[in-house]
C-alpha cells in the first residue's frame, strides 16, 4: 500500500497510526502543498490528504479521507480491530467525527497561530513562514478565530480527560479509532509550552498510543 501524505499533517498521522497498529506494510509519498491538488483531484475528487492507494487487485485505486481509510483497513485486515461490532461502534464513530471536524481543525488554528508568533523560532526560515502564512490565510486563522478554537479545545480536553481517566480507553475496554484519532489530532499541541504544562496526562497518553502503533513520536515529545 502507498500512503500519499503531507509529512507534517496530523490527519496523515492518524492514518499512519492505524496502519501501524494493524502492522500493515506500507510506503509513503510526501506531496508538496499546492501541487498536491493536481495529483489528488483525478484520484479522489478531493483536495485533502491523506489518500491511500491500496495497490490490491479488485480494490479501489484510491481512498481519500482518514476515516474512510480506517474503514477500508478494518475490512481488509480486521485484527487487531479499531472499530466495534456492537453499540460502541456508534459512540466511537461519533467521537471520531467530532475529533475530525471540530477538534482537529481547532488544533490547526492554535498550532499555526503559535508557529507564526511565540513559536516562530522552531523554524524561522522564509519558506516555512510563507507556508504558515498561506495556511493562516486559507483557513482564516486570526486572533478572533484562534480564541474560539482555544475555547473548543478546553471543552474537548475536559471530556477526554474524564474518559481517559475513567478507563484507559475513550470507548470500551480496548484501543479504538477514537483513541488514535485523539492522539493524532491533538499531537501538534506537544510543541506548545502552555498545553505541555497544563495537560501533562494528554502527552503521556499520546506517547503511549504512538508506542502501541509503532509510530515515531510527534515533534516535541
Ligand atoms: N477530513 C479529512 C481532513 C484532512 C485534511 O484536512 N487534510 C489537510 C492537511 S492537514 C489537507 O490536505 N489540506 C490541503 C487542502 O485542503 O488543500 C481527513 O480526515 O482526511
Amino acid at each position: 500500500m502507498l500512503l500519499l501524505q503531507f509529512s507534517t499533517s496530523h490527519y496523515c498521522r492518524k492514518a499512519r497510526l492505524a496502519l501501524g497498529y494493524k502492522q500493515i506494510d506500507y510506503q509513503v509519498e510526501n506531496l508538496s502543498p499546492g501541487l498536491h491538488i493536481f495529483k489528488l483531484k483525478p484520484l479522489t475528487g478531493l483536495t485533502t490528504l491523506p489518500v491511500l492507494l491500496p495497490q490490491i487487485a479488485g480494490k479501489p485505486a484510491a481512498i481519500g479521507d482518514s476515516s474512510e481509510i480506517i474503514k477500508f483497513l478494518e475490512s481488509e485486515q480486521p485484527e487487531p480491530p479499531l472499530l466495534f461490532t456492537d453499540q460502541q461502534q456508534t459512540e466511537a464513530l461519533m467521537l471520531e467525527d467530532w475529533l475530525d471536524e471540530s477538534i482537529g481543525t481547532a488544533t490547526r488554528f492554535i498550532y499555526y497561530h503559535f508557529r507564526a508568533g511565540e513559536g516562530k523560532t522552531i523554524d524561522s526560515s522564509l519558506s516555512s513562514q510563507i507556508v504558515i502564512s498561506i495556511v493562516r490565510k486559507q483557513y482564516g486563522i486570526n486572533d478572533a478565530s484562534v480564541k474560539l478554537a482555544s475555547n473548543r479545545l478546553e471543552n474537548a480536553l475536559a471530556e477526554l480527560s474524564h474518559r481517559w481517566q475513567k478507563s484507559q480507553y475513550l470507548v470500551g475496554e480496548r484501543l479504538s479509532v477514537a483513541d488514535i484519532t485523539a492522539a493524532a489530532l491533538l499531537s501538534p499541541l506537544a510543541l506548545i509550552p502552555m498545553y505541555r504544562s497544563q495537560y501533562p496526562w494528554l502527552f503521556e497518553r499520546i506517547a503511549e498510543i504512538h508506542q502501541l502503533c509503532s509510530e515515531p513520536l510527534p515533534p516535541g515529545l
